[in-house]
């Protein structure tokens, strides 16, 4: 089995590279690597990265900037990734921080690594360890910022 990383030179920390150093803490799978430069080069990515690469299951990462035209862009191209998913029948986890999620370039920072990061691990459990995500449903799971956790009566 292989998982596909996806990433853009226009995010502003190495999503690519946090992503596969989660992976590796958690499986030896084979990881694919394929940069491009901005999110709406990401679906064509993605596809090839399964049908031509050979991965089960690939990450999606881009950061959408802050200005309207990027939210634009960042829609047009998560319509992408799931096109591709069902062109294929294969999960694409998307990893979008919008640059405006964050107060500073600090925040930014960490952001961008740890939603990629908690991402990664749960591209590794869809793929390999589907039973424990089944455990975490209805649980009020985020990434990045914290988990808001289930509603109460
Ligand atoms: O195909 C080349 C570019 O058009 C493509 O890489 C775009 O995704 C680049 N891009 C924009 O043109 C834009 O207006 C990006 C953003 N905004 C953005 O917010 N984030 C990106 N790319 O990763
Ligand atoms: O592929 C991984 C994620 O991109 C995917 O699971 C998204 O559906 C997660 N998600 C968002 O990224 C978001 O901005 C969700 C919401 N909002 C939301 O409101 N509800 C969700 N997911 O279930
Ligand atoms: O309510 C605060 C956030 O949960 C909300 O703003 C989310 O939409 C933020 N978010 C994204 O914008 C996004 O593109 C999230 C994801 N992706 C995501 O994958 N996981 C999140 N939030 O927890």
């Amino acid at each position: 089995m292989k998982i596909g990383i996806a990433d853009t030179t226009f995010a502003r920390a190495n999503m690519g590279a946090a992503a596969a150093d989660e992976i590796r803490r958690h499986t030896s799978i084979r990881i694919e690597r394929y940069t491009v430069p901005g999110l709406k080069d990401l679906p064509v990515a993605c596809k090839k990265l399964i049908e031509e690469r050979g991965c089960d299951l690939v990450m999606a990462l881009g950061m959408p900037g802050g200005a309207e035209k990027d939210k634009v862009c960042a829609h047009e191209a998560s319509q992408g990734l799931q096109l591709a998913m069902l062109m294929t029948n294969r999960h694409i986890i998307e990893v979008f921080v919008h640059e405006d999620e964050a107060k500073d370039d600090k925040e930014l920072a960490w952001l961008l690594e740890q939603r990629t990061r908690e991402h990664a691990v749960n591209a590794v459990k869809l793929l390999l360890y589907p039973k424990e995500l089944e455990r975490d449903a209805g649980t009020g799971q985020r990434q990045g910022f914290s988990d808001v956790g289930p509603a109460r009566q």
